[in-house]
């Protein structure tokens, strides 16, 4: 039994084997670095995706939320400049789910009151793309250019937008309003 151990032929045939058993260790080795590396390089890849996913995020958030309500304009001048408007809640709050009364002011750039003007009103929230829950109406004339403009409801938070369009003695033009809730 001994002497056939160190038999040259079973000899070979051991170096043989052990050869052959590193080239499977080297070659596994080999195997193991490469999808290491592949590992590595999809991480890489999947970090970059992330980076450019939270960039794409971040650039195209909605900047409304940052916007103070007061850097809200409640006056403003006409889209080509026939009036000056103002609009702001009759009541002087804002209330969500709430039927309510606004007032839209108009004056002349001299600041003489605008009277007998056709108003028509439109909106929505523009980041949510839908309209306005009502239909506004401009239900009377107060005087000093004020009107007043029933069944506004601002039916949840976030950025809306009133549209007027407006016509009179001096001409047509239209104004936007943004109301953030
Ligand atoms: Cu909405």
């Amino acid at each position: 039994m001994a002497a056939a151990d160190f038999a040259p032929g079973s000899f070979s045939q051991r170096r043989g084997g052990t050869l052959s058993a590193q080239r499977d260790v080297i070659s596994g080795r080999g195997t193991g670095l490469a999808s290491l590396w592949r590992y590595v390089l999809a991480g890489l890849g999947l970090a970059a995706l992330l980076a450019g996913i939270l960039a794409a995020v971040y650039l195209t958030a909605p900047q409304a939320p940052q916007r103070a309500v007061s850097e809200i304009a409640r006056s403003k001048k006409t889209a080509h400049g026939l009036f000056v408007a103002s609009f702001e809640p009759e009541r002087g709050v804002i209330r969500q789910g709430e039927l309510q009364s606004w007032l839209l002011t108009l004056k002349t750039n001299a600041g003489a009151p605008v009277e007998g003007a056709a108003i028509t009103i439109s909106g929505g929230m523009p980041q949510h793309r839908h309209g306005l829950p009502t239909s506004p109406q401009a239900t009377g004339y107060l005087g000093d250019g004020c009107y007043r403009i029933d069944g506004v409801k601002f039916t949840m938070s976030g950025l809306w937008q009133l549209h007027f369009a407006i016509s009179a003695a001096a001409g047509s033009d239209t104004v936007v309003f943004d109301v953030l809730l």
